[in-house]
């Protein structure tokens, strides 16, 4: 096997956001562009000789290609071994389980998530550490400095890798091992999870529509919900994989999921419907004619979570994203366990799993996930939901009331505004900022503006700080409206609000969200400025 040195350019744009490194794949395609990144996440690691590296991606075009490039990178750069999964497949949180059952060095994962994908789309790439999670800020910025001034990159030139076939492959003492993708992570699944109650479940009647999206989640919910658990066929919908995932947007989101939305609060609709993302980290969970949001989700699973078998003996503590709303900070306070509040971004519960102080963890933009890996997992999220209600014996829509009425309706809706020009955004967020101190004690309304700041995190295990990850316009009452810019997107910036009232009586729990948060999203219009600075009348997406 020869390995060669070879001269490059440093790009100066490889700036990981909130989860790795997305940008069109035009981009991608750019000579040297994925070398370069590949080098400097290499060129930031102290790498173990004869090390184990997992590597898999969302299906999305461009990934086999950029798997073979990242094999013969891996090779040149001293590890052992690459494991693969067949046709390059990986979802995110079974790359995460891989890495942490056969104890590799890390994993490179490809995918854009949610974002849309072809050759005019988005494609990404992403470290994990050995504990199977995103690799955290101090990492991901050496990463971005490293790839500021590389010169050269390593490759060997390795054979094209068959990636449909299962097996290894051994040249020079270097092997790439092409394994099945789901199996080991439907093992583990059946393993948390009371496969037995879900299946009488599923046999009794109850009605199940899961939508993959035509994304990765397809094989994983056709062995899991279909084969292991006895799903009809007909409840799983787009689950072939393809690579511009069927020419839609993978967020399963009541905007981009309308396929399953249209069935879901049509005529003859499901007890039951889920959507996954991309890669297979987000989850949508629906009752029938019934929205949850994942703020509350991860709320009832909390309270629930003594109903599933993985977590019958308690749960440690919880930990939230800023932006996530504060309902399961009352199932915490009534569980008596600690509740953490973060960044937006899954790196940040990384710490706080491995010393053992949450169990479950999630995001108001559609993650959950527990310490059983360490990324968000949208299929977990789904058995979890699956396993409640069989264990409940009551409709999503009676679990969710009856916990509305057990702690409070936590009211709570999402507003974005995507592909502004960023210096549009900016300019939002700039004004918003100058008004902090003019902002406290100022009505509006029926709110009192209590507080204003820029949310600060200090993480409680490594002490490393992380500043300015959104804006939070406190009032009296506990209610509040964060600004925050999108890490993810790929063109231009995307403004998301956060809106989020508290309802104590049951009597209002009827109310649309959007209804009930009415008079906040003037406010939070006003204050922003944002219609006149941005020209926009009304929000891309509502969630
Ligand atoms: C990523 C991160 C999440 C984050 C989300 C939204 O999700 O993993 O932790 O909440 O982006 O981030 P932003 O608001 O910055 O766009 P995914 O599913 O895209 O990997």
């Amino acid at each position: 096997m020869q390995i060669k040195t070879l001269a490059t350019q440093a790009f100066l744009d490889q700036k990981p956001g909130t989860s790795g490194l997305r940008k069109k794949v035009k981009i991608f395609q750019q000579p040297d562009y994925l070398e370069n990144f590949v080098q400097s996440i290499f060129d930031t690691l102290t790498l173990p000789q004869n090390g184990v590296l997992t590597l898999g991606g969302d299906g999305r075009f461009y990934n086999r290609t950029a798997i073979q490039t990242i094999i013969q990178m891996a090779a040149a750069n001293g590890f052992a071994k690459v494991i693969v999964g067949q046709g390059g497949i990986l979802s995110t949180p079974a790359a995460s389980h891989i890495i942490r059952q056969y104890q590799t060095f890390g994993g490179i994962i490809l995918s854009a998530s949610h974002n849309p994908a072809g050759p005019d789309e988005d494609f990404g790439i992403k470290y994990n550490t050995a504990n199977g999670g995103p690799a955290p800020e101090k990492i991901t910025e050496a990463i971005f400095e490293n790839s500021k001034v590389l010169q050269a990159y390593k490759i060997a030139d390795v054979p094209e890798i068959d990636l449909d076939g299962l097996g290894v492959t051994t040249i020079d003492g270097f092997t790439v091992e092409v394994i099945n993708p789901v199996a080991d992570y439907a093992d583990l699944m059946e393993s948390m999870f009371d496969f037995a109650a879900i299946k009488s479940l599923l046999a009794s009647g109850f009605s199940l529509k899961f939508d993959a999206m035509h994304a990765v989640t397809g094989p994983y919910a056709k062995d899991i919900l279909e084969n292991r658990l006895g799903a009809s066929a007909a409840s799983l919908m787009n689950c072939e994989v393809s690579e511009n995932f069927g020419g839609g947007h993978p967020d399963p989101n009541l905007t981009y999921a309308h396929d399953l939305v249209d069935i879901v609060y049509g005529k003859q609709a499901p007890d039951f419907g889920a959507a996954s993302d991309g890669d297979g980290d987000r989850n949508m969970i629906l009752g029938k004619s019934f929205f949850v949001t994942p703020s509350d989700s991860l709320a009832i699973i909390a309270a629930n979570a003594h109903l599933i078998p993985a977590y019958k003996s308690g749960i440690s503590g919880v930990a939230r994203s800023m932006p996530t709303s504060g309902a399961v900070d009352r199932v915490a306070e009534k569980m008596g366990i600690d509740c953490y509040e973060t960044p937006t971004g899954w790196k940040f519960f990384g710490n706080l799993m491995d010393a053992g102080k949450v169990t479950l963890c999630g995001e108001e933009s559609f993650g959950t996930g527990s310490n059983h890996v360490r990324e968000k997992d949208g299929l977990w999220a789904v058995l979890c939901w699956l396993n409640i209600v069989a264990a409940k014996k009551q409709s999503v829509e009676a679990i969710v009331k009856a916990h509305w009425g057990e702690y409070g309706r936590n009211v709570y809706s999402r507003h974005d505004y995507e592909t502004i020009p960023t210096a549009d955004a900016n300019s939002v967020i700039m004004h918003i900022r100058d008004q902090f101190e003019t902002l406290v004690g100022q009505r509006l309304g029926s709110y009192e503006v209590k507080t204003c700041d820029d949310f600060s995190y200090t993480d409680p295990v490594d002490g490393s700080i992380s500043q300015q990850q959104g804006i939070r316009i406190l009032f009296t009452d506990g209610s509040r409206i964060v600004f925050r810019l999108s890490g993810t997107g790929t063109e231009g910036a995307t403004i998301r609000i956060y809106l989020e009232a508290y309802e104590p009586n049951v009597e209002n729990h009827h109310l649309d969200a959007q209804e009930a948060l009415q008079e906040m999203i003037q406010i939070a219009l006003q204050i922003s400025d944002l219609k006149a600075r941005t020209g926009r009348e009304k929000p891309t997406v509502i969630t």
